[in-house]
């Protein structure tokens, strides 16, 4: 099912005239309007003439985090400040936040890319979207709540957290399509159970959970505690929210919406582009927002570029799952190592629950890692023997997949804390034990 099926499924020659024009466009408006990106410019002699092919995107500068921090809040803005309809902030939990600007141009091409990121996921104008993103300056709420206007399905705006209530609402309203942070969906199959409400009885088919890292192990893990086919959002503030790239059914990789959005995989190191199919960091280029147009942002998120054909028709390329983030990657003497590895090596072993957190110590200038995994109900009043048996268990399966040895602690079901938004997975002790 597409939503808009002439631009998902341009003949490629048809999109990449298309996203020439719209980058020349961008990169013009960019250099005209935005002091700070002329300055980038001027610095290494590029000028928007430069701009030639689509190839050349690599003369542009990168932008960073950092250099959106450093405009705060308002420096990056390509119109004046009365075409802004609407901002968002980045959730960043460090340092400055990141503003990002809307006309009412953007919000309509918002309100699109995620309208057809809910009709991939099954959504009809019929539908019973409940939105558990939050509603503010994050962006899950409002990105999600414009596309399911576009669609005209019935919009239930939950926002995250009052958790009993959400479960009540999924069920007295017989709630279809749910879109939360993918832990936050796990916590509520917890809390529905707790309630006595069995989570499979719900009337959800379909859910579009991201804002976080999650794996393939997660995704059934979701879908068997709800009865409902899972799928994987992507997206981010400095870009436009969710609705930069989302699964089609065949849910092999994220379609990125091309005709708004530029893709890029980078070596993080050199910043040379990789070759489809390696993995490195994704920069992205906004070639149709108007109010802050981002030219080459670095995600830091991990990830590779798949162009082979897809099944589903869509002719926009694909990236696979995120792997991480630049910053998420925790160097352990000398090894590198990925959040994501520690929850497949969780997921694949029973007695315990998808419930983990890692903590990072430099007891004696040397890494260690502790993973803190919930036991299931049923583990938990296991004996002794079993349990030292079971933190073996997951101790050597961590060790398979990521080379380093870790500790496991085993802790009673429901002790570690629960996200209604993004969870957090690492606790870095490192640099108060120093
Ligand atoms: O999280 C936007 C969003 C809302 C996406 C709702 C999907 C659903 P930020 O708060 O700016 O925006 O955080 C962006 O979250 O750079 C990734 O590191 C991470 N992220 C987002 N989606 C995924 C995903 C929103 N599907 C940052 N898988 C990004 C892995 C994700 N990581």
């Amino acid at each position: 099912m597409y939503w808009n099926e002439e631009l998902e499924c341009l003949p490629l020659e048809k999109l990449r005239e298309i996203q020439l024009q719209r980058l020349k466009d961008t990169v013009k408006k960019a250099y005209e309007k935005v002091p700070y990106y002329r300055r980038k410019f001027d610095e290494i002699g590029v000028t928007p003439d430069d701009i030639k092919t689509l190839n050349d995107i690599i003369h542009i500068p990168f932008t960073s985090k950092a250099d959106l921090r450093e405009v705060y809040p308002f420096g990056m803005f390509a119109v004046p400040l009365n075409e802004i309809v609407e901002i968002h902030m980045s959730s960043g939990t460090t340092g400055k936040p990141v503003v990002a600007g809307y006309t009412l141009q953007d919000i309509e091409i918002w309100g699109e890319v995620m309208a057809r990121c809910l009709t991939m996921a099954g959504a009809t104008k019929s539908d019973i979207v409940q939105v558990a993103y939050g509603y503010g300056l994050f962006t899950g709420g409002f990105g999600v709540h414009y596309g399911a206007r576009k669609i005209g399905a019935m919009i239930v705006p939950a926002s995250a957290g009052n958790t009993r209530r959400q479960i009540e609402i999924m069920r007295d309203f017989g709630t279809t399509i749910l879109t939360c942070t993918p832990s936050y969906a796990l916590y509520m199959a917890e809390v529905a159970q707790e309630m006595g409400i069995e989570p499979t009885t719900l009337k959800l088919k379909a859910g579009c959970f991201g804002a976080e890292m999650w794996t393939e192990a997660m995704r059934t893990e979701i879908e068997r505690r709800f009865n409902l086919s899972a799928f994987n959002i992507y997206g981010l503030t400095e870009i436009i929210g969710p609705g930069v790239a989302h699964e089609c059914t065949e849910k092999k990789g994220l379609h990125v919406f091309e005709d708004h959005f530029l893709v890029e995989v980078i070596d993080p190191d050199t910043g040379d582009p990789l070759p489809d199919g390696k993995r490195g960091e994704l920069v992205l280029t906004t070639i149709t927002r108007e109010g802050m147009p981002m030219l080459r942002f670095r995600t830091r998120d991990i990830t590779s570029i798949i162009r082979d054909k897809c099944p589903c028709g869509r002719t926009f390329l694909r990236i696979e799952r995120i792997r991480g983030r630049t910053d998420d990657m925790i160097k352990v003497r000398g090894v590198m190592i990925f959040p994501y590895q520690i929850e497949k090596a969780i997921l694949e072993v029973q007695g315990v629950e998808p419930h983990y957190q890692i903590i990072i110590t430099r007891p004696q200038h040397l890494d260690e890692i502790e993973v803190m995994v919930e036991m299931s109900k049923e583990t938990f009043s296991d004996e002794i023997k079993h349990l030292e048996n079971l933190k073996k268990k997951l101790e050597r399966r961590i060790e398979e997949i990521t080379g380093i040895r870790v500790k496991v602690t085993l802790v009673e079901p429901k002790s570690l804390p629960r996200s209604e938004g993004k969870a957090k997975r690492i606790i870095d002790k490192r640099s108060l034990s120093e």
